[in-house]
């Protein structure tokens, strides 16, 4: 590669970086993505407010009204990059088993000439060239608290320095890193560009990307290439693409090979503390598909009923949890803030994150008041009246009224003013609700797993797992309805195990059994494991309404579980695991009937025979390497259902 010194572009690499790979990388990735100038990010406020300020300058960031909402700034994307984009998702492994058949697959020689070295003289490759005109950013973060024994590091190079605020605000981002990395440290390169060059003299636009997108992780060696999108997990690669992706399969490595040990789980979880009247302090780790309440849920306020009792936030979307020598599970969240959906957030659903969302905040893809701050649909229940604004500029900048939102809606809806799946980016110590111990390197001791999708019929209000092997199948099978966070129809059952099916950077299967060998191995060292349980908030009534309350009644059901853990919960046996009995729920303050309660609870068995050919369907599909335990668990719910 020519070295980008001999194109005349200075690495300008600061005296402090002292890691000869790193260097070595970034020149080569100058090179071939030939920036105009390159700036290494020291993670200062200072610099951060540069960014902005460079933001709203180009357009790209409008500030908003600092009386209303303080150093907080709103972007409109391109209406076309509004998504995780996962049919353009791409696991590299050499062998296409290793990706398993959920994952799309390339071989990483031939995703190699796509990107890096072209195919032929007319066919480029697509990075090469690609920051014409644009700084390249290069970005340090750590993932987990700096210098953690569990954290790892990764750096990205990315030509948005949109991307460079947030990954601020969503990682421990700085100049910091520099010196855990010392000479010779380990860290994932990710490289990121919008795949938006600029000629000489072309003036840009306010949300560059390409129509042509490639989310790529090539797992053996350990990289993140992504091409042609600016928006969420696309683009933040420290997010899903590292801490899920990658990290899922760095975990399941370190379990193999001839030092063998328990190996780890990075996971699609939040992490809750819950304390009780009498001060006994609880953890729970909770997989939900994307957009399906896991923020609101790790932020829950307690409802009547519940005096006394105090939920605190670890972290809203991801766990990497390790085993420690006491046969514990720790958990830790690797990321330092939040990039949650906003709409259907009020001070209703989640008053913690609203109050979160005072200062300090990216906005993305919400709507725009007339005195210059942020609205989305939601919102209207926490105004006098339930009122809508009279005006607002929607997430294309386009006039908002209630009348043009119901003149061009679809489906009867009036036309929502902010993209259903805008998000905020904003620091996790801006959580009134934040758990002391958020940032602990040791991570928090785990008492269960939930796994819960979004499903308006079929799937219980609760379930308890009898046993792990039970838990990781239902997990295994789990399926929701697919939401706004990825780009696709929404609204569609599709099996989305342990809420991780966009997630597995390796072969689903293979997943399933790095589950199964942790729980074996560790009942066998005499360790005792966390309870699993399968959650449904999203049952519907014959009205097509949902029948649980949800969000803050949400603490209902954790209540109960951890009466199970107490031994304090009978519960009612049932063909795949163990639910709660009506009058085994608080109830105090809460007006919800026992007819109401068996419709959110009832196990119909036509239905669950038919969610059992599913599950069929599923592992037909993944049938390579397919734990022999889950088949037999399914044969053992099918004979309990027949009888
Ligand atoms: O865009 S993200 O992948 O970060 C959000 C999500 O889908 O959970
Ligand atoms: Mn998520």
């Amino acid at each position: 590669m020519n070295s980008p010194v001999m194109q005349g572009l200075n690495l300008n690499t600061p005296a402090y970086v002292k890691n000869a790979r790193l260097i070595a990388w970034v020149a080569d990735m100058a090179a071939l993505c030939k920036p105009e100038t390159i700036y290494w990010c020291d993670g200062s406020e200072d610099e951060y407010n540069r960014l902005c300020q460079q933001l709203v300058d180009a357009g790209t960031f409008i500030k908003l009204n600092e009386a209303k909402r303080p150093n907080s700034y709103l972007a409109w994307s391109d209406p076309g990059d509004v998504a995780r984009v996962e049919d353009r998702t791409y696991i590299c492994s050499k062998n296409k088993e290793d990706a398993g058949p959920t994952n799309n697959w390339v071989a990483p020689a031939e995703m190699r000439q796509t990107l890096e070295t072209g195919r032929s003289p007319s066919e480029p490759a697509l990075f090469d060239g690609c920051m014409r005109g644009r700084t390249m950013y290069v970005v340090p973060f750590s993932m987990g608290p700096l210098g953690s024994p569990i954290a790892h590091i990764g750096v990205e190079l990315s030509d948005s320095p949109y991307v460079a605020v947030n990954m601020k605000i969503m990682t421990r981002m700085g100049r910091a890193v520099f010196d855990v990395l010392g000479t010779d440290g380990e860290f994932v390169p990710c490289v990121h560009t919008v795949g938006a060059p600029l000629e000489a003299g072309q003036a840009d636009v306010k949300w560059p990307c390409n129509k042509t997108k490639y989310i790529v992780h090539y797992p053996e060696t350990r990289e993140i290439w992504s091409y042609g999108s600016g928006y969420g997990g696309n683009a933040l690669l420290g997010k899903k693409c590292f801490a899920l992706r990658i990290a899922s399969t760095m975990g399941r490595a370190a379990s193999q090979g001839p030092s063998g040990g328990l190996g780890w789980l990075a996971e699609h979880m939040l992490i809750l503390g819950v304390t009780n009247p009498q001060g006994k302090k609880y953890h729970v780790a909770a997989a939900f598909p994307s957009a399906c309440g896991k923020t609101n849920f790790s932020m829950l306020v307690p409802p009547a009923g519940f005096e006394g009792w105090k939920v605190t936030t670890i972290g809203d979307d991801i766990a990497w949890i390790k085993p420690q020598a006491d046969g514990k599970l720790r958990a830790i969240n690797p990321e330092a803030g939040y990039f949650g959906v906003a709409p259907g957030t009020n001070y209703k659903t989640n008053p913690n994150c609203m109050a979160s969302l005072d200062k300090n905040v990216i906005f993305t893809n919400v709507a725009l008041t007339d005195d210059g701050d942020v609205w989305w649909e939601g919102m209207e229940a926490d105004a006098p009246g339930k009122a809508y604004p009279e005006h607002l500029m929607d997430w294309q900048g386009r006039d908002w009224t209630p009348e043009i939102a119901r003149q061009n809606g679809e489906n009867g809806k009036m036309r929502p003013a902010a993209h259903p799946n805008a998000r905020f980016t904003v620091a996790a110590v801006n959580n009134p609700a934040l758990d002391a111990a958020w940032d602990d390197p040791a991570g928090m001791p785990i008492d269960a797993f939930i796994f819960g999708g979004r499903r308006s019929t079929t799937v219980p209000l609760v379930t308890e797992a009898r046993n792990w092997t039970e838990g990781v199948y239902m997990a295994a099978t789990m399926g929701s309805e697919t939401t706004a966070a990825a780009t696709g129809q929404a609204g569609i059952v599709r099996r989305d195990p342990f809420a991780m099916l966009p997630f597995a950077g390796y072969n689903m299967a293979d997943y399933f059994q790095h589950w199964l060998n942790m729980g074996d191995k560790l009942t066998r060292s005499g360790a005792k494991l966390p309870r699993i349980y399968t959650t449904n908030w999203f049952r519907k009534g014959e009205d097509g309404k949902f029948v649980w309350p949800g969000y803050g009644e949400n603490m209902r059901v954790l209540k109960w579980m951890i009466d199970r853990i107490e031994g304090q919960a009978n519960g009612q046996d049932h063909v795949f695991g163990v639910s709660p009995a009506y009058d085994e729920l608080n109830w105090t303050g809460l007006d919800f009937s026992a007819a109401q309660f068996q419709s959110v609870t009832s196990i119909d068995k036509a239905a669950w025979q038919a969610e059992l050919k599913l599950h069929e369907d599923l592992f037909k599909q993944l049938q390579h390497n397919l734990p022999k335990e889950l088949t037999d668990t399914k044969a053992a719910i099918e004979q309990r259902l027949a009888a």
